[in-house]
C-alpha cells in the first residue's frame, strides 16, 4: 500500500530545503490519484506554516512541454503566496534546485468557477489577463520524472512572475511570445501553443479543480501552462518576457 502521507512530507520537505529527491518511480509508481492526493496533503503542510493559497497553475498544456519533459498529460498544481516572486526583481537562485523559467499567460478570476464550463463561461469569469513567467523546479534527480512524480511534487510549482494586468476582452488567440535572456530572443512561440487558445486551460483547470473538490475563486491566479520549452536559470541573467498586446514581465537572476 502506498503511503500517501509519508510521500507528502517527502515532496514537501525537498521543496522546502531545495534538496533533490530520487523519483518515486524508480520503486513504485504512483497512480494519477495517488499523486493528486500526495500533493494535496503535501500543500495542507504548507498551508499549515502560514502559506497562503493564492491560484493554480496548468501544465503540459503545450506540445513544446510534452516534449521536452516526455510527460503527455495535462496536469495540474496549487500557487502559494510565499512563490510569487516581484516583478522586475531578482530571485535568488538559493530557494531551488534547478529552476527552470517559461513564458505563460496568466489569469486573475473575478467569479468562482469550477465544473464543466464552457469557454465563454471561462471567459466571463475572468477579470484581467496578464504576461507571465512561471519558475519550474522539479525536486526530482536531473529534472526527470513521470506522470506521478510530477504532481505529487505540485507539478514542479515553485515561482512565478506576473506582468501588468490587461483588460480581459483582449484577444489572446493568437499573441507572439518572446522570451529573452539578457536582451536575447531564446524562446519564441504563440499564445496559440497553449492547447490552441489558452483559454481551453482555464476550461480544463475548472474541470480538474472540481474532480479534486474544489473550485478556481474570485481573486485567484491561474498559469495557462508554458507556450515554449522552459529555459534552466543561472546567476547572471535578465530575464524577459515580451507577449504582443499584453507587455513584457521580467527579473532578474542572483546568487
Ligand atoms: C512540469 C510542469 C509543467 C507547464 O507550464 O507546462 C508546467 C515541468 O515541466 O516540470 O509548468
Ligand atoms: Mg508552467
Amino acid at each position: 500500500m502506498t503511503d500517501i502521507s509519508a510521500i507528502a512530507e517527502i515532496v514537501d520537505r525537498a521543496a522546502m530545503t531545495a534538496t533533490e529527491i530520487p523519483q518515486f518511480s524508480d520503486t513504485a509508481a504512483l497512480s494519477m490519484d495517488e499523486a493528486y492526493a500526495a500533493q494535496a496533503l503535501s500543500l495542507q503542510r504548507r498551508y499549515a506554516r502560514g502559506e497562503k493559497r493564492v491560484g493554480i497553475k496548468m501544465g503540459l498544456t503545450s506540445r513544446a512541454k510534452m516534449m521536452q519533459v516526455g510527460v503527455t498529460d495535462v496536469i495540474w498544481g496549487r500557487l502559494t503566496d510565499a512563490m510569487r516572486e516581484e516583478e522586475g526583481g531578482t530571485v535568488s537562485l538559493s530557494k531551488y534546485v534547478h529552476p527552470r523559467v517559461e513564458p505563460e499567460i496568466a489569469f486573475l478570476m473575478k467569479k468562482p468557477l469550477s465544473g464543466k464550463v464552457s469557454a465563454l463561461e471561462a471567459m466571463e469569469a475572468v477579470a484581467a489577463i496578464a504576461p507571465a513567467l512561471e519558475i519550474i523546479d522539479s525536486r526530482y534527480k536531473a529534472f526527470k520524472f513521470d506522470i506521478g512524480d510530477v504532481i505529487a511534487d505540485n507539478s514542479s510549482s515553485s515561482g512565478f512572475v506576473i506582468g501588468q494586468w490587461s483588460d480581459a476582452s483582449t484577444d489572446i488567440a493568437n499573441l507572439g511570445m518572446v522570451l529573452s535572456i539578457n536582451g536575447e530572443p531564446r524562446e519564441i512561440g504563440s499564445s496559440a501553443a497553449i492547447l490552441g487558445h489558452p483559454v481551453r486551460s482555464l476550461v480544463a483547470a475548472a474541470r480538474m479543480v472540481a474532480a479534486a473538490g474544489e473550485e478556481l475563486k474570485a481573486g485567484d491566479i491561474v498559469l495557462a501552462g508554458g507556450a515554449t520549452a522552459a529555459i534552466p536559470m543561472a546567476a547572471g541573467q535578465a530575464v524577459t518576457l515580451e507577449v504582443e498586446r499584453l507587455g513584457t514581465v521580467a527579473f532578474n537572476v542572483g546568487e
